[in-house]
């Protein structure tokens, strides 16, 4: 009689660990985290403190994940969450107002053989 309820008590917590790795292995794939890279060419940058600048105002945008400005070159990369934002509505929220740096956004070159 033991043995019959300790066997009944392992077989509960097997299909019960069974259906936890197959529910979290259902994950839908859209809560997954997706990143995607732009570049933007910044003009009114001449020092470093500018590139940070930038850099601040780029990440306080919504959908923002991380900004790289190089005030030598102009050229900035961004890392952003294409749910919830995009490079046009990246670059028209940092122009808004009057910053003194003004942004654009550089186009992938798409090669087509
Ligand atoms: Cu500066």
């Amino acid at each position: 009689m033991r043995k019959k309820l300790f066997f009944f008590a392992t077989a509960v917590a097997l299909a019960a660990s069974l259906s936890w790795a197959v529910q979290h292995q259902a994950e839908p794939a859209s809560t997954k985290l997706q990143i995607t890279q732009c570049a933007l060419k910044v003009s009114g940058m001449s020092c470093g403190g500018c590139a940070e600048a930038v850099q601040q105002r780029l990440l306080k945008l919504d959908g923002v994940k991380a900004a790289t400005a190089n005030h030598k070159t102009g050229e900035v990369q961004v890392e952003y969450d294409p749910k919830k934002t995009s490079p046009e509505k990246i670059v028209s929220a940092f122009n808004e107002g009057n910053s003194g740096f003004k942004a654009e956004w550089v186009k992938p070159k798409t090669k087509r053989d």
